[in-house]
């Protein structure tokens, strides 16, 4: 069994080197970067996704709303599938964030400032090119799941991310609840005779005893937590809506995008 040490603390954290390193090792459970965005940024943001609309997930329940592809949902399909379609969401994401500003820019550059220089779109192979980072998405509820490219990547390059974690900029945020929870428990292989059949979901007995994170969405926030812990979101009243993708650690050091 992997083991899980407690988090230093339960607080939010702020943006800096340290932090950075600390997530990356799951020894505190998430950076926040308050006020990452302005009210009007986010209201033009809004107002940019309301006009081109969202897609939603086939067979995920509760509906999931997305604008943009994931890797996730051609895991088990031809590769090739994905990465036809990475220039028709690039387009839509530069549509949407041409009438305010773009979110994985900004906060790539404060990578630069603040981890590494080496920060870039994730890569695939001459034939294939590089990945779709940025998506966007309305949720209700998410289940109890995790995000992580050794699992659901193998045969990708992100695949060869040593941690993996996620950052959600809320551009909506519910007037009440919304509450992304954040568990103290590393995914490991074991886990996934706890995975609900048919389902993204896993048992919640999973969690039962670990420590655990509350992340409020608060419109023009941005929250970056370890996508391999176990984590959820609660439902709400209001429309919530985020923009995110994944931030790996490749062997070399180098960090990537990708959704
Ligand atoms: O919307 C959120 O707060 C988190 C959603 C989620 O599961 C993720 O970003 O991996
Ligand atoms: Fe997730």
């Amino acid at each position: 069994m992997l083991k899980t040490n407690e988090w230093q603390t339960l607080n939010d954290c702020e943006m800096n080197h340290d932090n950075f390193q600390a997530l990356l090792k799951n020894n505190i459970p998430s950076i926040r970067i308050s006020k990452f965005a302005s009210f009007e940024e986010c209201n033009k943001l809004s107002l940019a996704i309301e006009k081109v609309g969202f897609d939603f997930y086939k067979n995920v329940e509760p509906p999931i709303g997305r604008i943009g592809i994931t890797q996730f949902e051609y895991r088990n399909r031809d590769k090739l599938g994905y990465f036809d379609e990475v220039k028709k969401a690039q387009t839509t994401y530069n549509q949407v964030i041409s009438l305010s500003f773009d979110p994985l820019q900004r906060l790539a550059t404060m990578l630069r400032q603040n981890v590494s220089n080496k920060v870039q779109i994730a890569y695939e192979n001459e034939v294939c090119g590089n990945y779709f980072a940025g998506l966007i998405r309305h949720i209700n509820i998410a289940l109890l799941h995790i995000d992580f490219a050794q699992l659901d990547a193998p045969d990708w390059e992100i695949g060869n991310i040593t941690s993996q974690l996620v950052w959600n900029l809320y551009v909506k945020a519910p007037t009440q609840g919304g509450v992304c929870k954040v568990y103290n428990r590393q995914w490991q292989s074991e886990d996934e005779k706890y995975k609900t059949p048919g389902s993204y979901g896993y048992d919640y007995s999973l969690v039962a005893t670990s420590e655990v994170k509350h992340n409020i969405p608060l419109a023009g926030d941005l929250v970056i937590f370890n996508s391999r812990n176990f984590h959820e979101v609660l439902p709400g009243i209001g429309e919530r809506i985020t923009i995110s993708s994944f931030i790996g650690k490749m062997p070399g050091g180098d960090l990537v995008f990708w959704s």
